[in-house]
């Protein structure tokens, strides 16, 4: 009997050089890569999670019927907390290079489900290495795991480096410390090309919706559109360097691309506080905001109006803070010849305008507008 999956990625091989597995690929992340990676002409494989509700908006366009001729981007259900899973399709994809993006990626969330966080984050990198070393693949894959500046929580040194100690500030950075290590740990051992990018926040307007960023691009674009009175934040004094998440991706596959597996951090070289990116969020859409107030009776007053737009709710400060990252990408310029393209204002603004447009739309279409995200 002919199986489709099987017929399409023989196709797969026969046209190009290089196949992709992909944990995490309904994410951010895994959608910016899978996009990237497509236009190189591999074959790419996304492992996702079943769910009750659609969590495959972000790369619906890249999917395609695999009984088509000339399919390259697949996906297959599969959890980092599940070993057999994980094994069975490996051994089925044999991919040449393996990202590893998958993980509960809320920091804030990590606190709540510390235990769920560190199976998935921590153990499930595990799982993956374990799974190329059970079959074999030590010497024949390569593999990229998706560390994190809040490796480095509380600061040692400013700006952060590949050398900079680290100092986990949370159940989520606690996990990605252990990922971080066994990821090294295989390469050191096992002679595996495992490599971990250490990368600084990154966004877009495909970011998930309870991220800071996000959080507050979308309130901006309801605010202006009438449909939300006014936005609650937490910690506004929070200092992060955030980059665009289409530039980050590309160093992740440059990471893969050197001969000899390592370690780099991705970066602008650049830390705005939360503050300021509220500031040219609302700016970007006709606002000026004029801060009034100290602690939790902080607001930020639209100038022409007097009115609210800003109001601090302590339930989003977190047990422990990350106040400061800001990191040094000279490193991944000097040897991977990476560096990010879109400057901070620039972000901003296409975040805003995209959240806009796209309530804009919903409004055009009369669908319901999403309600405030909760974290
Ligand atoms: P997202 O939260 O957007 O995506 C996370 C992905 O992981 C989703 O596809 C999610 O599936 C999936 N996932 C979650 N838990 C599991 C699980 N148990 N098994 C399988 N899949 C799972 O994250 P980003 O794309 O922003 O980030 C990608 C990776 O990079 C993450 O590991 C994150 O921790 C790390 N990182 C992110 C940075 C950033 O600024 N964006 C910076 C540094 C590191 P579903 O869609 O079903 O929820
Ligand atoms: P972070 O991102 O924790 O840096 O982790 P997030 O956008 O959640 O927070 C950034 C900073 O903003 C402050 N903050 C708020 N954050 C949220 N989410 N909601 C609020 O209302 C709010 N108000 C203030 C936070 O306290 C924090 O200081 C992200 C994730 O993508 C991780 O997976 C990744 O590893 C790191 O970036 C690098």
């Amino acid at each position: 009997m002919r199986d489709p999956f099987r017929a399409a990625l023989r196709q797969g091989f026969d046209a190009v050089p290089k196949v992709a597995l992909i944990t995490g690929v309904t994410g951010q992340d895994g959608a910016y890569l899978s996009e990237l990676l497509l236009a190189k002409g591999y074959t790419v494989h996304g492992l996702k999670r079943r769910s009750s509700s659609f969590n495959t908006g972000r790369v619906e366009h890249l999917y395609r019927d695999p009984h088509e001729e000339g399919v390259r981007f697949f996906m297959h259900y599969g959890d980092l907390t599940d070993s057999t899973n994980l094994i069975r399709l490996m051994q089925q994809i044999r991919p040449d290079e393996i990202y590893n993006l998958a993980a509960q990626s809320h920091v804030q969330v990590s606190f709540e489900t510390p235990e769920y966080t560190a199976n998935a984050d921590g153990i499930g990198t595990l799982r993956l290495l374990e799974a190329i070393r059970i079959l074999g693949m030590e010497k024949t894959a390569r593999f990229y795991q998706a560390s994190t500046s809040e490796l480095y929580g509380k600061v040692q040194e400013t700006p952060q480096k590949e050398t900079t100690p680290f100092y986990p500030r949370s159940p989520y950075a606690a996990a990605k410390l252990y990922a971080y290590w066994i990821t090294v740990n295989y390469r050191e051992a096992y002679g595996m090309h495992a490599s971990n990018g250490i990368l600084f926040n990154h966004e877009s307007p495909i970011r998930g919706e309870t991220f800071v960023t996000r959080k507050i691009t979308r309130a901006v674009a309801s605010i202006r559109a009438g449909i939300q009175d006014c936005l609650y934040l937490g910690n506004l004094d929070a200092k992060r360097d955030w980059g665009h998440a289409r530039d980050y991706v590309e160093g992740m596959w440059r990471i893969l691309q050197q001969d000899t597996p390592d370690d780099y951090v991705l970066a602008t070289g650049e830390t705005h506080t939360v503050r300021s990116f509220v500031e040219l969020a609302f700016g970007h859409a006709g606002y000026s905001i004029e801060w009034s107030g100290q602690g939790v009776d902080e607001v930020g007053i639209d100038r022409a109006t007097g009115h609210s737009l800003v109001r601090i709710d302590p339930a989003y400060f977190r047990p422990t803070e990350v106040d400061l990252l800001l990191g040094d990408p000279t490193k991944a310029r000097t040897v991977l010849g990476w560096s990010h393209t879109t400057p901070f204002r620039d972000l901003v603004r296409e975040m805003v305008d995209a959240d806009m447009a796209a309530i804009a739309g919903t409004a055009i279409a009369g669908a319901a507008v999403p309600a405030e995200p909760a974290e």
